[in-house]
């Protein structure tokens, strides 16, 4: 205990270093002493997004990153305190942030199988801070990602891997041979038009009556689209950019458009909302 004490506290000293290509989509961005000293000099975690860090005349502007998670020991079912601190490449504190889908920063939760998923918003406390609380339900590795834009930079996305102890068994990710999930809200059928690596996939999700089956038309708007779509890859590594095709709708279809960049399992949570509710619908897919 006293050695694992040890590590934690050295950890949380550590600065932490997450680069950030804003002149692209994506980012990279580094591990923040969380669970293995071996990564925290690893940039790069998320691979997918402009990971060739040379837009052709384009300029590159860095962010910094740090994550940071109280207590220092990380239990499963207890709550986490994360703060996360977005700074520029003088490592001053980022001031202000676009607004994007009703929010400065979205953030995703995800399990190392993909079977725990949570979308929050993070409170903003001004410069350059986000705080959160979590409560992860079981031991292992989370991954996660957030979304934001501050004033001026190109839409970044940055992530961070946490170890959590606690008893965790691993759920396998199996392609779905049916695409419907039924909610208490809907019954949602997936049509995926490409499952092709690299090019354009459409994503179509119908709504019915999960009772009569009858079409639903009476979808409301989710933080300000008719929904919210999150991809990522089975390992971890691709956190998918997903565009509405039109912004706005009640059903019975929402149309994405995306593309799979690599081939392998991928999950998609599509989020939308119905009687004041959001509801969420995982669906596997296999890109190739
Ligand atoms: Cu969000």
């Amino acid at each position: 205990m006293t050695m694992r004490k040890k590590l934690w506290d050295r950890q949380s000293y550590l600065a932490v270093l997450a680069f950030i290509l804003a002149g692209m989509l994506g980012a990279c961005s580094s591990d923040s002493g969380l669970g293995t000293g071996t990564q925290l000099n690893q940039p790069a975690i998320a691979e997918d997004q402009g990971h060739d860090h040379h837009s052709d005349g384009a300029k590159e502007e860095l962010l910094h990153t740090e994550w940071s998670f109280q207590p220092y020991d990380r239990l499963a079912g207890e709550t986490l305190q994360l703060e996360l601190r977005i700074a520029d490449a003088d490592g001053e504190p980022v001031q202000q942030f676009d607004v994007n889908h009703e929010k400065k920063l979205h953030l995703i939760v995800i399990s190392e199988d993909l079977s725990y998923f949570d979308h929050v918003h993070p409170e903003y406390t001004g410069n350059g801070l986000f705080r959160q609380s979590l409560t992860l339900p079981t031991g292992g590795k989370y991954k996660l990602f957030a979304d934001f834009q501050p004033t001026g930079y190109a839409q970044t996305t940055a992530s961070t891997i946490v170890h959590v102890e606690g008893e965790h068994t691993l759920e396998p990710v199996i392609e779905d041979q049916v695409r419907v999930k039924t909610t208490d809200k809907a019954a949602v059928e997936l049509k995926v038009s490409s499952l092709a690596v690299g090019g354009e996939s459409e994503l179509t999700f119908t709504f019915r009556n999960p009772k009569s089956g009858a079409d639903l038309s009476d979808l409301q708007p989710y933080l300000g689209a008719i929904g919210h779509v999150v991809i990522i890859s089975e390992d971890l590594d691709h956190y998918l950019h997903v565009h509405p095709v039109r912004e706005l709708g009640s059903g019975p279809e929402a149309r994405f458009a995306t593309r799979f960049p690599a081939e392998g399992m991928y999950r998609i949570w599509g989020q939308f909302q119905r009687d004041g509710e959001v509801f969420t619908v995982p669906f596997t897919v296999k890109a190739q």
